[in-house]
């Protein structure tokens, strides 16, 4: 257990007002060329079957074809930010020449990428799925179209990725030495064994992992489609699964209310962020903001095999995820837009975002994409031309501004370690603004339990702190209690406030994380339910732990990862109201 000998206090309380910025000189509401679909809508099915035509047509071209399905997962494998600002912005050309590129094969010019909802319909579309009567759907990656084992993957691929290295010019080494691959060899150790310890297609045909961590009593599959199943499914460590809980629209709710784009690098500022934090490269992991690292992460970690890995678009269903997640963030966008608030990086950070080079996007021609390469063109739907029907969030576009109060919270003077199996604390006062918000909270909720709409406020807690070495292989809670006593899950008054996992980082060492990471948690729940019970008053304290646990699944050795954990560091918590 943690020891506390002093805590240091710092609290600060701003209600920002609406910073004024320029609203973007591109007209809003112009009629995009192609409608992207919620691909549980009957508008979506002949979407749905191009789609199906067309990934059969990318599945059969040969491995040296720039189209070929694994070749394009590549694209994603080489170059893909996650953990950072560029998130966002890296995947919407991805998808967008992708969506092109569906359109050539499927041979449907009207075309468009259906996205899935999760928020809405937190289960897998069926026309992902093989069935009795559709043993050879080439959309379900347990389908004959599929390689069944890594071995398979590297007699075709081995040769082709090595050639591939030895062709790519001198800048896009660059990227790829600054991500962990230098020469051929490890570029081709990061698709045979970097991902996962078995390789990245290991067990596809029997597996589509589903679940991961309890495949012989849950997989999923046509007739159990659902993203979880709360009553079946619990961690090694006995707690339900997260998946379904950090996919709720409250989660979707707090990302899209953020009034900022990223942390300003500063670091000054106190706000809400829709993007992930600044980083130096696209390659470097940073922190996580809401959308990112809760809908995100879970749904790609709990479909398991190649969808937790960063081979993840060789499951047809990864496109429909990352539709949303770009539906989110045009949904941000416009809200933002109306709200006359900036939908770009705060001034001072724009070089920095927009200068990125993103240089291994293929087109519709098979060629490397040339002369729109950077984030600042990585921004732009009008490429593209598309559009979204409303889904979940939408509502949020033409809703008023909401105020950010915010409270920090340093953790203990000395260091929390983070460690598997560890607490660490960080505690502080409520300030008087957000012990205001938290009678608004109640007053809320009075109308038979049910927050109302207009008066709800959100709590997002942001933790930072310097993650253990093994940091990949673990999962971060958030425990939250009246600062009274001290947050330790299983007491009656400390409230799980969420979890946390990284995507695309199993297995990985990252022990060049000496930089504090920051990882937005939104902890609604957990304040309603603290403040149900009578247990949060004016200036009463909060006290948080972080719990981390082991994320293991059969073929990682959770044992000898724990024993190579460097300790990590809590450092704080901020709590912002929004
Ligand atoms: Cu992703």
């Amino acid at each position: 257990m943690p020891h506390i000998s002093r805590r240091h206090l710092l609290s600060t309380a701003a209600a920002l007002g609406v910073a004024a910025s320029l609203p973007s000189p591109m007209l809003a509401n112009t009629q995009a060329k192609f409608v992207r679909k919620n691909a549980f809508h009957p508008d979506a099915i002949p979407d749905l079957k191009s789609y199906r035509r067309a990934v059969e047509v990318m599945l059969n071209l040969p491995p040296d074809h720039p189209h070929n399905w694994y070749r394009y997962a590549m694209i994603h494998m080489s170059d893909c930010p996650h953990g950072n600002w560029w998130f966002f912005a890296w995947h919407r050309p991805f998808i967008g020449y992708f969506e092109q590129i569906i359109r050539e094969y499927s041979g449907d010019s009207n075309f468009a990428l259906p996205y899935w909802d999760w928020s809405a319909e937190p289960k897998i579309p069926p026309q992902f799925f093989v069935t009795p009567t559709d043993p050879d759907n080439p959309l379900d990656p347990t389908s004959g179209h599929y390689y069944e084992t890594q071995a398979d993957f590297a007699a075709d691929f081995e040769p082709i990725v090595k050639a591939l290295y030895a062709s790519y010019s001198p800048a896009q080494k660059v990227q790829l030495t600054l991500r962990g691959y230098p020469d051929a060899a490890s570029y081709w150790a990061s698709y045979n064994n970097g991902a996962l310890e078995d390789g990245i297609l290991a067990n596809i045909a029997t597996n589509r992992a589903l679940n991961r961590w309890n495949t012989a009593d849950y997989k999923i599959d046509y007739q159990n489609p659902d993203l979880v199943d709360l009553t079946a499914q619990q961690t090694p460590w006995g707690r339900p699964v997260p998946a379904k809980t950090n996919v709720e629209p409250s989660k979707i709710r707090t990302g899209i209310k953020a009034p900022d784009f990223a942390m300003p690098a500063s670091g000054a500022s106190q706000s809400v962020y829709f993007n992930s934090p600044i980083s130096a490269n696209h390659h470097m992991f940073t922190g996580s903001a809401e959308i990112e690292g809760f809908p995100h992460n879970t749904t790609h970690n709990f479909l398991g095999n190649a969808m937790q890995s960063l081979m993840s678009p060789v499951d047809p269903i990864f496109f429909l995820h990352h539709c949303n997640v770009d539906r989110l963030w045009d949904v941000w966008e416009q809200r933002q837009r109306n709200l006359g608030l900036s939908t770009q990086p705060l001034t001072g950070d724009q070089q920095a975002f927009y200068s990125e080079e993103f240089l291994f996007y293929i087109d519709v021609a098979g060629q490397p994409v040339t002369g729109r390469t950077t984030a600042k063109d990585a921004m732009e739907i009008a490429p593209f031309d598309y559009s979204y029907t409303p889904g979940t969030g939408s509502e949020l576009i033409g809703a008023p501004l909401s105020r950010v109060v915010t409270a920090n919270f340093t953790a203990v003077e000395e260091a929390a370690p983070i460690a598997a199996g560890s607490v660490s604390l960080a505690k502080g006062a409520l300030n008087p603004a957000l012990t205001e918000e938290l009678a608004l909270t109640a007053n809320s909720l009075t109308n038979e339990g049910l927050p109302n709409a207009e008066a709800a406020r959100d709590y997002l807690a942001t933790v930072t702190f310097i993650p253990p070495a093994s940091a990949g292989s673990l999962v971060y809670e958030l425990y939250v209690a009246p600062g009274n006593s001290e947050a330790v899950p299983g007491n009656a008054d400390t409230v799980l406030g969420g979890t946390f996992e990284f995507f695309g980082m199993r297995g990985a060492k990252h022990s060049h994380h000496a930089d504090p990471l920051h990882i937005t948690y939104n902890i609604t729940d957990a304040v309603q339910a603290l403040n149900a019970q009578g247990l949060l008053e004016k200036d009463t304290e909060l006290s948080f732990a972080v719990v981390t646990q082991s994320n293991e699944v059969g073929g990682l050795e959770a044992a000898a990862e724990a024993t190579q954990m460097r300790d990590g560091q809590l450092l704080g918590v901020s709590v912002a109201s929004i």
